[in-house]
């Protein structure tokens, strides 16, 4: 327990970056992102070198879901003089034994892809590029270390014209990975922990028999816990033993040999067959061994050799458990699982051969981490299939990346484009305002008849309705003269059932004076009359305050019998179906314009009002003098834009993507509100829908599983973009939502692709939002003839205002677009509801002051 805790520590020293390169342990990035999900195919050859064998390979995948594979391999010597020799001799060698492959399976022609093992400590800065660290085992060709391996064999293969320790890996939360900039999804990391030690973390714990072996190899201080666990150092350490037992007449009648004093002379193969379950045969195999040695051993120097062996190789399987353990809890935390269950693929000599210290592994780990279900897989093909299956994973990834990179390519737009989406917003602003072209243009600049705002010495009680976002509130705003931040408001949240949204307007309206009785009564103002200010979320043409002829439903809505008529009328004819109260119609207001006043009370800079919600719109203040429907020519008033039609007549067919065309086609209004689907709470969800359903059809995602619960029209809400986008959202909880839609075999990597997705919708939609955005604010400073302009923009909207990245987005996208204007945004906290009483509020003083 306390190896593993210490390793632990190691671990973390090399995962993070400030004490990464003085750590021991330096848990090396791979860059091996994915693991096979059965999609991989091909010919992949494959190189295995560094364990006891230098193998070459052809790997056939079959993509057949069975995770099928066919191999060939050749096992080729590397002598002793190469591991010494030079580096370049060491590659000539391999891509030797490469060509002869080929030639021997007649693929000589063939350009594979290939993958290579290279079982040694290496800085990997990508997956096809890797600097030998330092040497270990029995190598140590010079002109290596410090190189790239992957370009010294590119160079011989090129020219050509074609082991034994110990390590461990797993996949690691890139976000641990502190040498990397990236936070999301997981990375192999090649622990090298070999090395754990060299630090000084285990000198407690090694003997004078570890110091004399690493004393004895080709590299003093390094791989130190290699050298007490691994199969090269295995054998030595009991001949070591042996020779001091001698020495200290414990053994062989205190006689060496000289075979016994030789380095090597005792094969940790030896071992295998003496450290045996069944102990004659073990203690015949010792006795065999140790005549080999030319030693003359008793029975009891036999057991005692046995004795050394089973230490010696108990000891490597008892630390080489500790450190895997240390591993599984870093596994288990990353994943904040109660229980893990994972499998442990292992391979080497040692595992293999050795008739006892897997089973004496197996039972060390479960000792230590009783809570978690671990299961081992020994490695039947050895790594080189491995590293044709990364190869393998690493061509379906790239090809993968490359087609989800294709397809969300077209929903990133360029600054040419944002600029010509800014360019043709200006152009329909200019027809909405023109008499004659008016009826045509996509975005009709309707009047508001709001022209001036509050003074101050406005006062009373208003009630104000708020109708047309994601909640129907009732308010009544009681305003001070003179106290121009105080005006007081309750209101209450009341909800439009769907069906009332989408059946008869009479209900609709019925439900709306029902609300507001209630309202009355929990205020205990049953039977009042006071001036209402309505806040009604829908294109409406007005030719004065108190009158809105409802062009058409956006959003949900679509309650019949409203399009065309007064909603002003339709609000007075159900409070007198009522037979309750009066009420006095002084304004009706979009949620724009609302929003303008509301913080426009606040600050009088505030000439826009923007609203990112569920549907999304602008008001401003124009000029009179450019407003043809609306007689006078002196000061300003607000025109709602109504933008969302923007691209309704076509002006945006060459942006929209055929998710948009989905969304559009599924909605309940087809062809209209183009601009307002690509940007809203109401669609943004959709979009993503839609983007994941494709993915996953072409088999980019959750393995191609497409899950009923994906298939559900609004099931993944704009919210969960929101969510799923906020940096504080780990990996695994954007999995939960994964789950929560029926995703449930979802992994990390599904997570990283579907937070991709989120953002580059969103991102999209911010931009476009900004480049609208751009051309109203300049639009106003060419009205005033400012080289500079500065102005606030009041801003609503559920999307707008829990989306972590939105609003910095589209004020980067507008900056860049409008660089003239100076924009404050200024969100709006007590909602357009009080912007509507405001507006009611200036109108009765209006209407007073008019009376004296
Ligand atoms: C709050 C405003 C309301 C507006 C809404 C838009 O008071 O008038 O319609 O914001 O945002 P949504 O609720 O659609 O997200
Ligand atoms: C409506 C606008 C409204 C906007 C934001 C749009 O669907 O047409 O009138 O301002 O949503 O709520």
């Amino acid at each position: 327990m306390d190896v593993s805790i210490r390793f632990r520590r190691e671990m973390d020293k090399g995962l993070c970056r400030d004490t990464n390169p003085t750590a021991a342990v330096r848990m090396l990035p791979t860059f091996v992102l994915s693991t096979p999900d059965g999609t991989e195919q091909g010919e992949f050859l494959a190189l295995d070198l560094g364990g006891a064998n230098f193998r070459v390979l052809l790997v056939k995948v079959m993509a057949d879901g069975e995770q099928k594979v066919e191999m060939e391999n050749q096992i080729y010597d590397i002598p002793e003089h190469l591991m010494r020799g030079s580096g370049t001799e060491l590659f000539d060698h391999i891509a030797d034994c490469l060509a002869n492959f080929l030639e021997k399976l007649g693929i000589k022609d063939k350009k594979l892809p290939l993958g290579f093992t290279f079982s040694f400590p290496c800085q990997q800065t990508k997956l096809d590029e890797s600097v030998l660290l330092s040497w270990t085992k029995a190598f140590k060709s010079s002109g290596v270390e410090g190189k790239d391996v992957v370009s010294l064999l590119r160079k011989s293969i090129k020219k050509r014209g074609v082991r034994t320790g110990t390590n461990a890996c797993y996949m690691e939360q890139m976000r641990n990975i502190e040498l990397l900039d990236a936070d999301e999804g997981r990375m192999c990391v090649n622990t090298e922990w070999g090395a754990f030690g060299d630090d000084g973390t285990l000198e407690d714990l090694r003997t004078d028999i570890d110091r004399e072996i690493d004393a004895g190899s080709l590299n003093p201080g390094k791989q130190l816990f290699e050298k007490m666990i691994s199969g090269m150092y295995m054998g030595e350490l009991v001949r070591l033993i042996l020779v001091r037992m001698t020495r200290e007449q414990l053994l062989f009648q205190a006689k060496t040999t000289a075979e016994l004093l030789t380095t090597g002379s005792f094969k940790t193969s030896y071992i295998y067959g003496i450290d045996n379950e069944n102990n004659e045969e073990g203690l015949a195999s010792a006795e065999k061994v140790l005549r080999g040695l030319n030693l003359d051993p008793s029975v009891e120097d036999c057991i005692a050799t046995q004795r050394v062996c089973q230490i010696v190789s108990t000891r490597a399987a008892h630390l080489c458990a500790a450190t895997l353990v240390a591993v599984l809890r870093q596994i288990r935390d990353n994943k904040a699982a109660e229980k893990l269950r994972t499998t442990i693929g292992v391979d080497g000599s040692v595992y293999k051969n050795h008739p006892e210290f897997s089973r004496r592994l197996h039972k060390m780990v479960r000792r230590l981490v009783p809570d978690c279900d671990v299961r081992f897989l020994q490695s039947q093909c050895g790594s080189g299939k491995g590293a044709a299956m990364v190869t393998a994973v690493a061509y379906r990834l790239a090809a993968q990346n490359a087609e989800r990179q294709r397809i969300l390519d077209t929903m990133c737009l360029s600054r040419e484009q944002l600029l010509e989406v800014k360019r043709r917003m200006s152009e329909e602003m200019v027809r909405g305002l023109s008499k004659q072209t008016h009826e045509q243009a996509s975005v009709k600049m309707l009047p508001a008849y709001v022209r001036s705002t509050p003074d101050g010495t406005e006062h009373g009680d208003f009630l104000a309705l708020d109708l047309g976002g994601s909640s129907f509130r009732v308010l009544l705003v009681q305003v001070q003269s003179g106290q121009r931040h105080k005006a007081k408001m309750q209101q209450k949240i009341y909800s439009i059932p769907q069906e009332t949204m989408q059946g008869t307007g009479e209900e609709l309206f019925d439900h709306i004076v029902d609300c507001i009785a209630a309202f009355l009564e929990y205020m205990g103002m049953k039977g009042a009359s006071l001036p209402l200010g309505f806040t009604f979320s829908f294109p409406c043409h007005q030719s004065r305050l108190d009158q809105g002829i409802l062009l058409k439903w956006t959003k949900g809505f679509k309650a019949s019998g409203c399009e065309g008529h007064d909603v002003i009328l339709l609000l007075k004819d159900a409070v007198r179906r009522r037979q309750e109260f009066d009420l006095n119609f002084v304004a009706v207001v979009n949620d724009t314009v609302g929003t303008m006043m509301t913080c426009g009370y606040e600050d009088p800079k505030c000439e826009v009002g923007l609203i990112v919600g569920t549907g999304t719109n602008a008001c401003y203040m124009e000029e009179m003098s450019n407003i043809e429907l609306v007689e006078g020519n002196e000061g300003r008033m607000s025109i709602n834009m109504e933008w969302g039609a923007f691209g309704d007549n076509g002006e945006l067919d060459d942006f929209c993507t055929r998710f948009d065309h989905i969304v559009d086609d599924s909605s309940n209004n087809p062809g209209k509100q183009r601009y307002e689907k690509m940007i809203s709470g109401m669609y943004l969800g959709e979009i993503v829908r839609n983007v994941l359903i494709d993915f996953t059809s072409k088999g980019l995602l959750f393995r191609g599983k497409l899950s009923e619960r994906l298939k559900t029209w609004g099931i993944f809400a704009t919210k969960f973009l929101s969510q799923i986008e906020s940096d504080r959202l780990a990996m695994r909880q954007i999995r939960s939502i994964l789950q929560h839609l029926g995703l449930t075999s979802s992994t990390i990597d599904d997570s990283v692709l579907v937070k991709e997705v989120c953002s580059v919708v969103a991102r999209r939609a911010a931009q476009l939002c900004g480049a609208g955005l751009a051309a109203v604010v300049d639009r106003m400073r060419e009205n005033r003839n400012l080289n500079q302009f500065s102005v606030t923009v009041g801003v609503d909207g559920t999307l707008y205002k829990t989306h972590p990245h939105f609003s910095s987005i589209m004020q980067e996208t507008l900056q860049d677009l409008a660089p003239q204007c100076q924009v404050t945004f200024q969100k709006s906290e007590d909602g357009s509801g009080k912007g509507a009483a405001l507006i009611t509020a200036v109108a009765c003083r209006i209407k007073s002051e008019g009376q004296h």
